[in-house]
């Protein structure tokens, strides 16, 4: 017999990826029951009345408590980190366990576990980092992980301690093909980054904003093309991470003409955030938005938009990597305001996310509500293995949701809920922000106290991707 229905969210402007329509949602067990006109009184009711309604979103690219070289450390931790998440509306994160190279792929993933266990206020899985394919990792951890849920990894192809040489991606790409994983590339040339920070730093350019000097477009572009050629070579499916602009949406749009498989991500940064916010003169002010790919200009703002409408883009992600600004732990390793090469990448935006894309995109009209649902949270979810469960208002599905009010404001980081002393959108205006944020049927956000609960976030199990091939645009 069906568990009776304990909640009811009423009079609900449902938005899916594909339809928007009324009806009233009933919750049984912390999962969605009944979808329908009008349900019976339930003992716990919530009226939505006027009010859109849309999956929790699914944010597919976070960084939390991730472990760094001392003195640097992230702000967040899977408390403070799902707790900014869950206020913002977002109900499932998949941060990344790292390996460090020499270090075991279950051992990191197995550390992951104990910074995230009996912490979290939201679902969530993990992504692997590999960064040191051994033989033992490629023919034994790998699968074996993959198996277990871990069905997706990150290559880089830059950062010293992380890159692997085109060979060991080819090993990794290979191995993604023989066990259905999905392969995550971040693109950017390593050897032009350094040759170009060399000179740089020889003519004493060292400010914050040479960051965007040393990581020109070309260097994402080349190595955008390079992931192609490679995923094309083993014949398997992959996703660019964090795509910044114009030069590497060409590349995918190449790719996807010639019938190839490339899934892309991009994030907030790339369409509100400029090169021009990494500073003017010696200011260190900009080591706050210095993350890589760095922002570009407003012409590869409007090329990203466009690529999130007309279907490039496969989902919007955050890149939450959260460092404090004025602290030796964070943008001012040891307390001093280093050079560029040094600072440590990344801006905080996990809270943001949807709320920056519902007031500038969905109520400025350049994406439809549908299009909304669809990067936030269908296919974040439908990407990594966690589709119907998750990204979707569907029976069976966890009731996982957000009540959308839409109202004008300042936004001030005192308003988030994040461990990162500043956000930088501190001072825009937005339009939209959730009223209520359900977790599994739990209220974690009521739209002006979070709701803490420890150790409500569940660990989750990722199936293989489930994506349809992207349209040969
Ligand atoms: N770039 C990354 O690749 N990861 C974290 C943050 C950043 O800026
Ligand atoms: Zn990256
Ligand atoms: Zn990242």
């Amino acid at each position: 017999m069906n568990a009776p229905i304990d909640l009811v969210v009423r009079n609900a402007r449902v938005a899916t990826a594909s339809d928007v329509f009324d009806a009233d949602i009933g919750i049984a067990g912390g999962r969605i029951v009944a979808l329908a006109q009008s349900l019976p009184k339930a003992e716990r009711e919530i009226d939505a009345a006027g009010r859109v309604v849309t999956p929790g979103g699914v944010d597919a690219h976070c960084h939390l408590d991730q472990p760094m070289a001392p003195p640097v450390r992230m702000a967040d931790d899977f408390d403070t980190g799902t707790r900014a998440a869950a206020c913002g509306g977002t109900t499932t994160v998949i941060p990344f366990a790292a390996q460090e190279k020499g270090q075991s792929l279950r051992a990191a993933v197995e550390d992951y576990h104990r910074r995230a266990h009996g912490k979290a206020h939201v679902d969530y899985a993990f992504h692997l980092i590999v960064s040191d394919p051994t033989p033992h990792v490629l023919n034994e951890e790998l699968p074996a992980l993959i198996a277990q849920g871990y069905t997706s990894f990150k290559i880089y192809m830059t950062y010293d301690d992380l890159k692997l040489d085109d060979g060991q991606i080819l090993d990794v790409l290979s191995v993604a093909r023989e066990h259905g994983a999905m392969a995550m590339i971040h693109a950017e040339n390593a050897d032009c980054i350094e040759w170009l920070t060399k000179r740089l730093e020889a003519a004493g350019r060292t400010a914050p904003r040479f960051h965007a000097h040393a990581r020109p477009m070309l260097v994402e572009r080349e190595a955008t093309h390079r992931a192609i050629a490679l995923g094309q070579l083993v014949d398997v499916p992959i996703l660019i991470v964090h795509v910044s602009g114009r030069e590497a949406v060409e590349q995918i749009r190449w790719a996807r003409g010639h019938g190839l498989q490339v899934f892309a991500e991009t994030c907030p940064q790339y369409l509100f955030l400029t090169a021009a916010d990494l500073g003017v003169d010696d200011s260190y002010q900009g080591a706050r938005c210095v993350c890589s790919p760095p922002p570009r200009d407003k012409a590869n703002q409007e090329v990203i938009w466009d690529g999130l409408s007309d279907g490039l883009f496969t989902l919007l992600s955050s890149d939450h990597a959260p460092f404090n600004y004025d602290a030796p732990e964070g943008k001012k390793p040891g307390g001093e305001e280093v050079a560029f090469r040094h600072i440590p990448n990344g801006i905080p935006g996990i809270e943001t996310r949807l709320p920056l894309l519902y007031s500038e995109g969905v109520l400025s009209g350049r994406i439809t509500l549908e299009k909304f649902v669809e990067l936030t949270a269908t296919n974040p979810a439908k990407a990594y293995g966690l589709h119907p469960r998750k990204g979707t208002i569907a029976i069976g599905a966890d009731a996982d949701l957000v009540i959308w009010e839409e109202r004008e404001f300042v936004l001030r980081n005192d308003d988030l809920h994040h461990a990162v002393d500043y956000t930088p959108y501190a001072g825009m205006t937005l339009r939209a922000w959730p009223a209520l944020t359900l977790a599994a049927g739990e209220v974690v956000w009521d739209g002006r106290a979070f709701h803490p609960r420890q150790g409500r976030g569940r660990f989750l199990a990722c199936g293989r991707p489930t994506l349809r091939p992207p349209r040969r645009s």
